[in-house]
């Protein structure tokens, strides 16, 4: 696979294309970020971020992830003495999961944010910012139900964190798409350059395939499940034998998250997929892409409770070296 195709395979946009392509002539060297508010544990949401990290390491991309520790705090998420606390397991994790460990650099937020000249710069952009627009670029990631003048400033603090950390390519879900669009427009004001990003699709919901998956809401596949418990959440999984299911009927869509599953974590990180199925059913199906096997899905070919089986193995996979990590 070539360098453009490992950086946009399963990408749900580039910011821009023509940027991307610039990156993709040569990547060698050049360094990409995704920063995460510390949680412990990993669940699905890192994991497909995760994921593209290690498609840009394949690539030829150095990686810097950010544990977002200062963010976490402005974002309500506890104390700030827990979230650093948290923040220390999440590094091991990351490499347990696959992260090329002499090509990625974990930073604190705290080791660089709270910088006099950081600071100095936040207000030059906090003056270059109107509150609404940072208020609808938070839209996706603040938790509770008021805006708090915190998460008013956490938006400039993520622009800024891309000139600091001396990143070439910005990447997150598509939740932080509006931050990322904020930080082209504003950066140039005080004279930085506007940043490349890309930004990976969000799964929808495990059990309804309505709305998208978060740790937050709803049921997630984290490091610290057991192989059991993964049966029992990928077995009650939403998997009609369709990649476009109906919607809702109130004007919400619906898709298939046992798909999404296979397509932007499983067949990524395995070279082939094999359904097991006894002889009398047809015996094994074997997979070395996705495409095949959402159409076997589709006609019938593999049935829903046959995917679900593999898919269950495949994750057990994937978080076996996290779980066994969160064990020590
Ligand atoms: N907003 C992210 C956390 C985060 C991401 C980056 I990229 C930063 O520079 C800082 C924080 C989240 O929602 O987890």
């Amino acid at each position: 696979m070539d360098a453009h195709e490992l950086i946009t395979r399963n990408v749900a946009e580039v910011v821009t294309e023509a940027e991307i392509e610039a990156l993709a002539e040569d990547p060698e060297g050049k360094r990409a970020y995704v920063g995460y508010e510390p949680s412990g544990v990993l669940h699905i949401g890192h994991m497909l971020t995760a994921n593209k990290l290690i498609d840009l390491q394949e690539a030829g991309f150095e990686v810097t992830v950010l544990l977002a520790d200062v963010h976490a705090y402005l974002n309500d998420k506890g104390s700030f003495e827990e979230i650093r606390r948290t923040a220390e397991r999440m590094r091991d994790q990351f490499i347990a999961y696959g992260l090329e460990e002499s090509r990625t650099q974990f930073v604190l937020g705290s080791d660089f944010q709270l910088d006099d000249d950081y600071t100095l710069d936040l207000h030059a952009l906090g003056l270059e910012t109107t509150i609404a627009r940072a208020e609808r670029a938070m839209a996706e990631i603040k938790s509770g139900d008021s805006v708090k003048v915190s998460q008013a400033v956490y938006p400039l603090m993520q622009a800024l964190d891309i000139p600091y950390l001396g990143v070439d390519l910005a990447v997150g879900g598509m939740e932080q798409r509006k931050v990322h669009m904020l930080a082209r427009d504003v950066l140039p004001g005080i004279d930085r350059e506007p940043p490349t990003s890309l930004h990976t699709p969000l799964i929808a919901d495990l059990t309804t395939g309505a709305g998208k998956m978060s740790s937050s809401m709803g049921v997630t596949i984290s490091m610290e499940d057991s192989r059991e418990e993964i049966d029992a959440k990928v077995e009650k999984a939403y998997c009609p034998p369709t990649a476009e299911p109906e919607p809702t009927g109130e004007g919400i869509e619906r898709e298939n998250p046992v798909l999404q599953i296979f397509e932007y974590h499983v067949f990524p990180r395995f070279e082939t997929v094999v359904v097991e199925r006894p002889e009398k059913y047809g015996g094994d199906l074997v997979y070395d892409e996705y495409a095949p096997l959402e159409a076997d899905l589709e006609s019938g070919e593999l049935h829903p409770a046959d995917a679900k089986g593999a898919l269950a193995t495949y994750l057990d996979r994937l978080i076996a070296p996290g779980r066994e990590q969160l064990a020590e």
